[in-house]
């Protein structure tokens, strides 16, 4: 890393998009984050309003985590709010390291106001002086540039001491290199590795809002979601709310790549159908799509009639009321880790059989090692499925698979190993052929172990 790290130019062109590959839904004009913005304009909407409105404006907006969790952002910061401590943090999550994923390096790179913007709001409502944007070892090419603009926002007084005069309100951001580890997306690593320890998950006994980082109240928010609250305060709740669905309003932002004709990001409303999607970026003759990255379920034909909504991904893994207590939204944790908005397309000439062992073999390597099922499991897979590549398997190993898969599901600690054989799950169930043709037939078996004979 470090080698490659000295050399942003190599890193940049290896990364970096061209602008014009960003696109919109072009049909509904209808975006969020790539207008033109003027900058510290959401700010002066801080002199008007208390940081309880802004929190009550956060939670009427429906915003929900956009690096994959969903949970509902302004509950996350009235939890911080609510706590006393004297000292509180607001962290950005821009450890952007979910394969297939580039979104949040998109807007840091175009609109790295809005990124700056939705943190002073968030320490201003959540009663934080300090604010860390936590960036992704291998964006380091974007620190430079954050930089300039953070000492920008100091000689404008939209950062320091008495931010636009507002009496007592102090707010300074800072930048956090990452050092490549994928697990540090999680936000208790991230928190540790920031702490100058090991990067590995914690087990869950607080939530950061309430002993985050050094054991103060956290809020950690993506990079996508910060940036949209000031375009929510700025275009107003009504309007935001007339974008996208009822339960997810607004709108996301995707990064496409793979067997398509128009890879790059695209902001799309919530509720757009897969099919309409895909009809859009020009896919190829698409088979199987990777939806979250490495971590997310894969989609087949048989889904191209969904939506791509987060009232899908809430509906699937459990039903959220935002009226509902707090207790209620814990289960949302459940959710982990998912990139949100991840999108890589096979067509079907691709030997699927070979990406799910490049997948296998991401888990493998990224896993941190602290708990059993993550470490051990994903090592015990790859081998099960390598032996499917070699035509070595036959259907117990197949059975064997799907077992073990759902056992790390259940038991690993964190995010990372829950969700490492999601994909592998439901590609088993979605394209059984494609797994039945590389298994050895009963009958070859016996035949190689002489049992025909002995019977
Ligand atoms: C207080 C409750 N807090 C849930 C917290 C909890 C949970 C978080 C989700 O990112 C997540 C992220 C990474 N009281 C709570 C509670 N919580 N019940 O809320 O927050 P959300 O939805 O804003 O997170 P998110 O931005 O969608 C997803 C983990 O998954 N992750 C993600 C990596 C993402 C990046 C990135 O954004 N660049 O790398 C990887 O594992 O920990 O929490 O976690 O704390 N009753």
């Amino acid at each position: 890393i470090m080698t490659s790290l000295k050399n942003g130019a190599h890193i940049d062109s290896l990364t970096q998009l061209p602008q014009d590959n960003i696109r919109y839904t072009p049909e509904t004009g209808k975006t969020v984050f790539f207008n033109p913005y003027a900058e510290g304009s959401s700010l002066n909407f801080l002199k008007k309003m208390s940081p309880g409105n802004i929190i009550e404006l956060v939670k009427n907006s429906k915003l929900s985590g956009r690096g994959g969790a969903f949970f509902p952002t302004g509950l996350k910061w009235q939890l911080c709010k609510n706590n006393e401590a004297d000292q509180k943090y607001v962290i950005c999550n821009a450890d952007e390291g979910e394969p297939g994923t580039f979104k949040d390096r998109v807007l840091m790179n175009t609109h790295p106001q809005l990124l700056l913007e939705g943190m002073i709001i968030a320490g201003y409502a959540v009663g934080a002086s300090v604010g860390i944007i936590y960036l992704r070892a291998e964006y380091f090419y974007l620190k430079e540039k954050l930089e300039k603009i953070i000492e920008d926002y100091n000689q404008k007084g939209f950062l320091g001491k008495n931010i636009l005069g507002i009496e007592d309100f102090n707010f300074y951001i800072y930048i956090h290199m990452g050092a490549g580890a994928y697990v540090c997306g999680e936000e208790t690593a991230l928190i540790n590795s920031m702490e100058g320890k090991r990067g590995e998950p914690t087990t869950k006994e607080f939530f950061p809002v309430e002993k985050g980082f050094l054991g103060k109240p956290t809020i950690v928010n993506n990079v996508e979601t910060l940036c949209a609250v000031p375009r929510i305060m700025e275009m107003g709740l009504e309007k935001y709310l007339s974008i996208g669905t009822k339960v997810t309003p607004g709108t996301k932002i995707m990064s496409v790549s793979g067997d398509c004709k128009k890879p790059g990001i695209y902001e799309i409303e919530w509720g757009m159908k897969l099919k309409d999607f895909l009809d859009l970026i020009e896919a190829e003759n698409p088979y199987f799509i990777l939806y979250n990255g490495f971590a997310g379920e894969c989609l087949s034909p048989a889904d191209f009639e969904r939506e791509i909504s987060g009232e899908n991904l809430l509906a699937e893994h459990i039903q959220f009321n935002f009226d509902d207590p707090i207790e209620y939204a814990q289960k949302m944790s459940a959710v982990g880790l998912r990139s949100g908005g991840s999108f890589m397309v096979f067509k079907k000439e691709r030997d699927l059989l070979s990406i799910i062992k490049n997948i296998s073999d991401f888990f493998v390597a990224e896993s941190c090692g602290i708990c059993v099922p993550c470490r051990t499991g994903n090592y015990l897979l790859n081998r099960q499925i390598n032996k499917i590549l070699l035509h070595h398997a036959d259907k117990n190993d197949l059975k064997q698979i799907q077992q073990w898969s759902n056992i790390i599901k259940q038991t690993s600690r964190c995010g990372l190993g829950k969700t490492s054989t999601n994909c592998l799950l439901t590609a088993v169930l979605k394209f059984p052929d494609e797994f039945n043709k590389c298994l050895q037939a009963e009958s070859d078996i016996n035949k190689a172990f002489n049992l025909e004979k002995a019977v």
